[in-house]
């Protein structure tokens, strides 16, 4: 399913994050910049553990809502973005970071004049974020980027693991108002 931002399509598909053959693909990353499971064990197994030396190197954590750019190591994928989803807690300043991870991601992304960008669902695995909040959020703050900031991208595309998290955002892209 996708649809059009102007000049950019939103696209959701399902399939595995590590796979995607776009300028930047997004991490759920933890604050420390760890490995660990999830999406974050799969961009370490396909990447390389250069990818989180890396984030070592460069910077020492990542806070909630923000993200830190590296290359893509064997990835097909150029750059990693390592964005920090909240650990759902159940109070409305969950969507707040939520929606700041998403859109800093696209921030890095218009620095680094990178053209596509492919997200995970962030939060909705390990940090426990409801899929049927979070999906609405996720798509609403890529939209008001793309519709409210200058940037040069192309295509952002939502990367769903399950046929469960692609129905959610599905549903969601539905009821979204462009
Ligand atoms: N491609 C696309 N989506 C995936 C993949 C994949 N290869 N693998 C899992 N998902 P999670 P979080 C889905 O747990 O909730 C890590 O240990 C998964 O089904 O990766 O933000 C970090 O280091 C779920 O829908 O991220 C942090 O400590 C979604 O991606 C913590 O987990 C996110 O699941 C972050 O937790």
């Amino acid at each position: 399913m996708q649809i059009q931002i102007n000049e950019t399509t939103l696209e959701l598909i399902q399939g595995d994050i590590t796979q995607q053959d776009v300028d930047a693909i997004v991490n759920a990353a933890n604050e420390s910049l760890a490995a660990g499971g999830g999406v974050c064990g799969a961009i370490y197994e396909a990447g390389g553990r250069e990818i989180f030396a890396e984030c070592r190197q460069y910077y020492k954590c990542c806070a909630t809502g923000e993200a830190v750019i590296t290359g893509g190591g064997k990835l097909t994928a150029r750059n990693v973005i390592h964005a920090v989803g909240p650990i759902y807690s159940g109070t409305p300043r969950d969507a707040e970071l939520l929606a700041d991870a998403y859109r800093n991601s696209l921030r890095v992304a218009v620095k680094d004049k990178l053209q596509s960008v492919a997200f995970p669902s962030l939060s909705t695995g390990i940090y426990g974020y409801p899929l049927d909040e979070a999906a609405p959020v996720a798509l609403k703050a890529v939209k008001d980027f793309l519709q409210t900031q200058s940037h040069q991208l192309s295509l952002v595309r939502f990367v769903l693991f399950d046929d469960k998290t692609l129905q959610e955002f599905e549903n969601a892209l539905k009821h979204l108002e462009i």
